[in-house]
């Protein structure tokens, strides 16, 4: 471990962008020098870090030169261009996009499940952060999964439009502004109206009739728990929310397991955060989850349906520990163990 660490930040305006580099500086990552970098559109203005205003530059190929961890979050095709030339140059990439996590020989990563899994950085230089819903569900499912054997997981999501980007943001001001004023709302984003409304659309459609984001929850968590045996079937949905995805998630297991035992093993969980207390209307929300770190677990109970079930709702703050948090994890474990 050196005393610090150059760190370049890829999609440095954005909405994920802005959160790394305010969860760097918050959790005091031993930053030498930090290098934000984003399209040509936005270069030249200036990201604040401790205190200081720092140029944004446009990313190119030589961005990388003395970079040792790249925190990338532009989008896919920024990442299919841009991550391998920084492997190249000698930085470690953490790659909040999909274009990656599937690919056998990059690892994908949650530091509260399978932290290990980072040593396979070695074979690419790239580490992946899964996808925010899948993040979530993961931390929550983790200590269950070890002491029960998870058979089989029906997933709901209710997820902000935060996840979508900055424009995603700004388009459910301006519908809700423009629906108050009696306006017809415009469009930019969503092909439909999300302002008062809940689209069944997130990511494109994919020939099986499920959309991308429903697939990466069924395939990235069978990745990260290292086991092709979960069963996992998602319906994603865009609410107007601006931070926090909340999920429904219906579970069931090969062994018996009680909603007390539930709430116990989840009480001791790292990064989970039990809220559960319906006596007095205690169950986790986005708007108290949005700007934390935790994933908050509640409404824990067991589903009468079925020989060995539990219901849960579980919420987190997608921008954070869906995704900078996350990736700020993984480079501290990065740190500590390997470089
Ligand atoms: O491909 P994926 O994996 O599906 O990811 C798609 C998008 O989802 C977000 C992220 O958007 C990403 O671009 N995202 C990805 N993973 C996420 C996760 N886990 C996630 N969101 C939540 N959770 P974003 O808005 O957060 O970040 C965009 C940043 O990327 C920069 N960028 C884009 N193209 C680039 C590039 N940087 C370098 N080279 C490129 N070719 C983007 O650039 C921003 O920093 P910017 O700094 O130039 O943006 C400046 C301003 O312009 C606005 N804007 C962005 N796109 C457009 C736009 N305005 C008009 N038209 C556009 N097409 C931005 O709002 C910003 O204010
Ligand atoms: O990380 O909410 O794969 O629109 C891409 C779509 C993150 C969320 C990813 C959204 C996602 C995003």
């Amino acid at each position: 471990m050196k005393r610090s660490y150059n760190v370049a930040v890829v999609g440095a305006t954005g909405a994920v962008g802005t959160e790394m580099i305010r969860v760097l500086e918050e959790r005091e990552f031993p930053v030498a020098e930090l290098r934000p970098l984003a399209s040509a559109r936005s270069a030249g203005t200036e990201v604040r870090f401790r205190g200081d205003e720092v140029r944004v530059q446009e990313l190119t190929d030589q961005s990388f030169e003395g970079i040792d961890i790249a925190l990338f979050s532009a989008g896919g095709s920024v990442s299919a261009r841009f991550a391998p030339a920084a492997a190249a140059a000698g930085a470690v990439v953490v790659d909040n996009t999909s274009h990656f996590r599937m690919e056998p020989d990059v690892p994908l990563v949650v530091p509260e499940v399978n932290p290990h899994a980072i040593a396979g950085y070695k074979a690419r230089g790239i580490i992946a952060n899964p996808n925010c819903s899948t993040i979530q569900m993961v931390v929550a499912l983790k200590p269950l999964h070890d002491r029960a054997r998870i058979r089989r997981v029906v997933v709901s999501t209710y997820q902000a439009v935060s996840g979508t980007g900055k424009r995603a943001i700004e388009e459910l001001e301006r519908q809700s502004r423009e629906l108050l004023n009696f306006r017809e709302p415009t469009r930019q984003v969503y092909p439909h109206q999300i302002a008062f409304n809940c689209l069944p659309h997130i990511d494109v459609f994919l020939p099986n009739g499920y959309t991308k984001e429903e697939m990466k929850m069924v395939n990235e968590t069978r990745k990260i728990f290292e086991d092709d045996s979960v069963r996992v079937t998602a319906t994603t949905v865009r609410v107007p929310v601006f931070y926090g995805h909340s999920e429904a998630v219906n579970v069931e297991f090969e062994k018996r397991i009680t909603a007390q035992e539930a709430r116990e093993l989840l009480e001791a969980a790292p990064g989970v955060v039990v809220v559960d207390d319906p006596a007095e209307n205690l169950y986790p929300l986005a708007v108290d989850a949005a700007g934390k770190d935790p994933v908050y677990v509640g409404r824990i109970r067991e589903d009468e349906s079925v020989e060995n079930g539990l219901n849960l709702w579980v919420v987190a703050d997608n921008v954070r520990k869906g995704a900078a948090l996350n990736a700020v994890q993984i480079a501290e474990i990065l740190i500590r163990e390997y470089l």
